[in-house]
Formats: structure tokens, sequence, C-alpha cells
């Protein structure tokens, strides 16, 4: 019999944003292993994090499972809660990295899977590679969303509690004896949602949206634009692929009429 906690809340749902994404640098470097493994000429970290001002992923995240090429030695690669979730190693070459999140127990959820390919060139315009060359740093991140449906009643409280805010919070000013204060790091407000504009170290970013960690609904609004573009685009093909396929109908009725004329 399922456990009363396994109730779910109907009609409800509730939206969490994740960034998914890698950096990568070339050795020797600092943090990696100096000197490198033979051959190993790249130094990358992959990982699962959180928004900037967002809530805890502990409150839906249980553990992530990060499955890497079959050239390296225990291949998979499992982080529990509290994470980091990442994953930091060495290597040559560039894969994909098949990723399995597993969520809290009181979500009920199966695991989901999501998939990174690993880069570790530097990409974009001559410029942006320029900087990422002159930094030894590439980062190559992207916005996921997961929906959880009609959650369960203890999932729900989880994701509604005040208390997934607290990692954002730093102790303040305690005295002699004093209990310590805890508030808010940075100038913008803890949330659940995207910014409206794209952030960077707390403040609005004045570089390019969706980069260098900046995310927002802005930004999401530009991947919808583009998609809904490439989907027009799709749709004009599809018209043009039905538009030929009625003419080689035509003709072909055709021939079949002047076949069964000349038959008869
Ligand atoms: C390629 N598809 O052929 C890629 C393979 C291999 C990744 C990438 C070293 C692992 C190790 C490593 O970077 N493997 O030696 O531990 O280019």
């Amino acid at each position: 019999m399922p456990a009363a906690t396994s109730k779910r809340v109907r009609g409800t749902q509730v939206t969490r944003h994740f960034i998914i994404g890698n950096t990568a640098c070339d050795l020797p470097a600092p943090g990696y292993p100096n000197p490198p493994p033979e051959n190993h000429s790249k130094g990358w970290t992959v990982y699962i994090k959180p928004l900037p001002n967002g809530p805890d992923m502990c409150t839906w995240l249980k553990k992530v499972q990060f499955k890497l090429h079959h050239t390296y030695n225990d291949a998979s690669r499992t982080i529990e809660a509290p994470g980091p979730f990442e994953v930091k190693e060495t290597g040559y070459g560039e894969f994909g990295i098949e990723i399995r999140l597993y969520f809290a127990q009181e979500a009920g959820e199966k695991a989901v899977y999501r998939e990174h390919y690993l880069v570790l060139a530097p990409y974009g315009s001559e410029e942006q590679q320029a900087k990422q060359k002159s930094q030894n740093l590439v980062v190559a991140e992207r916005l996921e969303t997961i929906e959880f449906n009609e959650p369960t009643i203890d999932f729900y409280k989880a994701l509604t509690n005040e208390d997934q805010f607290n990692w954002l919070k730093v102790k303040q000013g305690q005295g002699k004896g004093k209990k310590p204060t805890y508030v808010f790091k940075g100038n913008a407000d803890p949330t659940a949602q995207l910014p409206e504009k794209a952030l960077e170290n707390g403040k609005p970013a004045e570089g390019g949206l969706g980069a260098g960690g900046a995310w927002s609904s802005q930004f999401e609004r530009q991947v919808l634009a583009q998609l809904q573009q490439s989907t027009a685009v799709l749709d004009q093909m599809l018209d043009e692929e039905k538009a030929m396929a009625e003419e080689r109908r035509k003709k072909l009725a055709a021939v079949g009429a002047t076949v069964g004329a000349a038959a008869k």
C-alpha cells in the first residue's frame, strides 16, 4: 500500500532551472595534477549547478551519475548530495557524457537522463576564442529545466520551503555572546524563477546573454525565438515538400488516365 506521504498535489506543477556544463583548460593548470598524466593535454570539470540566485538543488536532487568515456578508469562516477555535483578529470579528447539525475526520496520520481558533450576547444567568434585562449578557460554551459508534475505533498512542502534559499546566506556581524545573523549576499533577490535580466555576480550582466553564467528569462525568450524561427523554416520546407508531392500525384494520375485510356 502506498504511504500517505505519496499523495499528490493535484493540478500543481513546480519548475526547477539548473545549469549543465563543463569548463576546460590546457594543462598544466592550477587544480589539476602536475605533471599531467601521459598524453593528457586538457583538464576539465563537468557539473550540474543551480542558478546563481536559485534554490538549493538538494531539495530535489539526491545524486548524480556521470558516465564518462570507456577509456577512463571507473567510468561511472556517482556524486551524492550535497555535492558539489561535479567530476574533475584530465584527458585528450571530447566525448558525450551521460548524466543521470536521481531525485530526493519524497519526490517519488524515477531518475531522468541528460547528456552533455564535453567541450575542450575554444569556440565562438574569433574575439571570444582569443579571450578563452588568453584566460586558458573554456566554459560550455546550457540552461536545463525540470518540471515536477503533481508533486507528492512532502515534496511540495520541500519545494516551497524558504530553507532552500539558506545556502545563499552569509553570516553577518556577530558580536561576542550574540547569536550570528544570516543575510542574503549579492543584490538580487533569491528566486526559483529565471531573473528578468541576466545576472553576473548578483548584478545585471552587461555582456552577452546566457554567457559566462548569466541566465535570464530574456535569454529564455531569445532561445524560444530562435526555436520558433527554426520551426517556421521547417514548416516552409514541409509546405514545399507537400506541394511537390501533390504535383507528383497529379502527374501520376495523368499518366494513369492516359494508360487507362490506351488500354480500352
Ligand atoms: C576521440 N571520441 O576519439 C574521442 C575519444 C577519449 C577520451 C575521447 C583519456 C582517458 C584516459 C581520454 O581523454 N579519453 O586515458 O584515462 O577523440
